[in-house]
């Protein structure tokens, strides 16, 4: 049987509140064997994954650093910690630098995205369908109803995208983002903040690659439950996308 490792990789910023519990959740994760056609085959083919995670504390000032040594020191993951908060594009070049496995997986560290998607994720990358696979929020899975006002942001980002990079997403800013770790090699990646969502769709898109989506399931968090992203946050977004349109 043919094993393929990969790694999930973390950011964590100040989320002691759900911590454990996606912990938990991507180690339900685990043991996945996948039973997969690929592309330039007419036999199918037995897969199993072999999943380490690397979790990123990105200077926490709340529970998040003890919990993470703790679940460190139980072999449940490897994590790795900022002395000073930089932000997830900071944390998420630190796990890149870490893994060792040969495909990648972005995993936030709340509750929004659900790992039971990993097979849908992994399928397409592992059939040879396309290296690169986004996690779409958008086409059709089941999700809680979140905000307008963030639906009508995520949109038009995706839409400049589209326009600027000739394709057609219909997610650019998911967090679900998996791709073979080639795809990365040599590639700068200058995203401290939340512009990294768009800084990697550009530079990948500029690389000839065809992203790959799939139907995820969402459940966005509340204001209340720590979710932090403002519109605010769509001006760096969208400059990054011009900006990476022509420099690299
Ligand atoms: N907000 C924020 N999140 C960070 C930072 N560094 C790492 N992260 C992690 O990046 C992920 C996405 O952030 P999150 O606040 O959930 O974004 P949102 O759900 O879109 O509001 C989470 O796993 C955070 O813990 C940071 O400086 N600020
Ligand atoms: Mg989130």
């Amino acid at each position: 049987m043919k094993i393929v490792r990969y790694s999930v990789l973390m950011p964590v910023y100040n989320e002691a509140r759900t911590l454990r519990a996606i912990v938990a959740h991507v180690r339900a994760m685990a043991d996945l064997t996948l039973t997969i056609v690929p592309l330039a085959s007419e036999v199918p083919e037995t897969v199993r994954l072999e999943q380490e995670i690397i979790a990123v504390d990105d200077g926490s000032r709340d529970e998040s650093p003890a919990i993470l040594r703790e679940l460190a020191t139980a072999g449940e993951l490897r994590a790795f910690f900022h002395a000073q908060n930089q932000g997830k594009g900071a944390a998420i070049r630190t796990a890149i630098q870490h893994a060792t496995g040969e495909i990648l997986l972005i995993q936030d560290a709340d509750l929004e995205y659900d790992p039971r998607d990993y097979p849908r994720l992994l399928e397409p990358i592992l059939e040879g369908r396309s290296p690169v696979v986004y996690g779409s929020r958008f086409l059709g899975g089941p999700r809680k109803a979140m905000y307008f006002r963030h639906m009508l942001g995520n949109k038009l980002l995706t839409l400049v995208t589209n326009i600027l990079y000739d394709s057609i997403l219909t997610d650019m800013e998911t967090c679900y983002k998996c791709f073979r770790r080639e795809v990365l090699d040599g590639v700068p990646l200058r995203a401290r903040r939340f512009e990294l969502e768009p800084e990697i769709t550009a530079k990948i898109l500029k690389r000839g690659y065809r992203i790959y989506e799939v139907p995820i399931s969402y459940a966005g968090r509340e204001y209340a439950e720590g979710k932090n992203i403002t519109w605010r946050d769509g001006f760096p977004a969208l400059w990054a996308l011009i900006k990476y349109r022509f420099v690299d």
